[in-house]
């Protein structure tokens, strides 16, 4: 019966936010949940969104159902955005990024028998779940830096020349989550070989297009794997870098062997969201749409995105600095990308911030860098400092 159900471990992520507004150290610090914040600590609706907002509300006439596939102009506004108009895709709108990923392993799961995911360690906690809740069975490799503090092939290598045909590989399109460590182009190029090589399946999780170098580099990585293999899939997101998280907007993306095979691929997935949800809610990306069919309202978002980046690399290497003042220097910190990195704690370590310095994140030690700010760069590396003296 349901009273047999028993209680479930916590995200740990998604649990530091309760955690903290129940905390009543004036000074507490919010370092979990990757979420852009400005100077002032606010995440705020970017000006484009709110424009659109007002485009729409006064102009919208209908909100008739649509279909399984959600808004098409979204996808094919988006597609073009992200990836350039020449790179053929098919595709359909998702609830965010994270329903793209769960289609795509439900549709994987019903059609090769025996695939596997490969999941480099750490990843995003939701990865592994996903894809056990479609009953594919999960190897792991190390997604780590090398002591330089520079992406280390040789795992993700090494996992590719064992894997079997079929199995689908999750990479990071850019700034991985949790690391921060992406692989560089010539690294890119070697593990789309092996790929193709070894009949392996790509699914590119891009979730922060725009937040690592720029936002046509942080997408050279699908250009790049739409050569080199027959089959891939790319699950977007458009709630990171729409600032639109709670609206969830994202898409599915499929280039198939074929054009014929590229669209039978999609009406699996939209079936698969038809027994899911029905159909995708439409509010963001309706958003997303005005926003890239509109020259000034684009331009608008873009300046805002950029605003976002150029903070987020400053804030690394302020912070980066900031450690290695104190003797705590982290390559990997500022060579990384994005919003995310680790810091470098002991078992234990991470409790201590917490009780002794009201400082609040994971377990595993990754930090939001978006929540950084001048004071709370100092206060967190004197708190690493004195956590490691005992
Ligand atoms: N993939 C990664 C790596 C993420 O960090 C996130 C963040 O939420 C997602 C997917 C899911 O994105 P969404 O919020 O659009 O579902
Ligand atoms: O990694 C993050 O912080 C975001 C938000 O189960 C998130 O991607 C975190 C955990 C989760 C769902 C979303």
């Amino acid at each position: 019966s349901l009273s047999d159900l028993q209680p479930l471990g916590l995200d740990p992520i998604l649990s530091i936010a309760a955690r903290v507004a129940r905390d009543p150290r004036p000074e507490r610090v919010d370092f979990g949940i990757g979420v852009y914040r400005d100077a002032e600590g606010h995440s705020p609706i970017f000006a484009a969104v709110k424009a659109a907002e007002a485009r729409i509300a006064r102009d919208q006439r209908t909100k008739a159902y649509l279909s399984p596939l959600g808004d098409t102009r979204f996808v094919a506004a988006m597609s073009a955005a992200a990836f350039g108009e020449h790179l053929a895709f098919a595709g359909l709108q998702t609830v965010g990024g994270t329903g793209a990923l769960h289609l795509a392993m439900h549709v994987l799961a019903a059609t090769g028998s025996g695939r596997k995911v490969v999941l480099g360690t750490p990843t995003w906690p939701n990865h592994a779940p996903i894809a056990a809740s479609a009953g594919l069975g999960i190897r792991t490799y190390a997604h780590r830096a090398d002591v330089g503090g520079a992406f280390d092939p040789a795992p993700l290598l090494q996992a590719i020349a064992t894997c079997s045909a079929g199995d689908v590989f999750v990479l990071h399109g850019c700034c991985h989550n949790p690391t921060g460590i992406d692989p560089n182009l010539a690294q890119w190029q070697d593990i789309a070989a092996a790929i193709a090589a070894a009949g392996a399946l790509p699914l590119i999780d891009l979730a922060y297009q725009g937040f690592g170098e720029g936002w046509a580099e942080d997408q050279a990585v699908v250009a790049l794997f739409h050569d080199a293999v027959p089959e891939l899939l790319v699950a977007y997101s458009c709630d990171k870098n729409f600032g639109l998280y709670r609206d969830r907007v994202g898409m599915l993306t499929v280039k198939g062997r074929d054009a014929t095979s590229g669209q039978m691929i999609v009406q699996h997935l939209a079936a698969a969201a038809r027994t899911a949800y029905s159909m995708p809610p439409d509010h963001g990306a309706v958003v997303v749409r005005t926003i890239l069919e509109d020259a000034e309202l684009s331009r608008l978002w873009r300046s805002e995105l950029d605003a976002m980046r150029a903070r987020l690399a400053s804030l690394r290497q302020a912070f980066a600095m900031a450690l290695e003042a104190r003797g705590l220097g982290q390559p990997c910190l500022s060579r990384g990308f994005g919003m995310f990195g680790m810091l470098d704690v002991a078992p234990g370590d991470v409790e201590q911030l917490t009780e002794r310095f009201a400082i609040f994140l994971p377990p595993s030690g990754r930090i939001n860098l978006a929540a950084l700010t001048d004071a709370t760069i100092e206060r967190l590396a004197d708190a690493l400092l004195a956590v490691r003296a005992g």
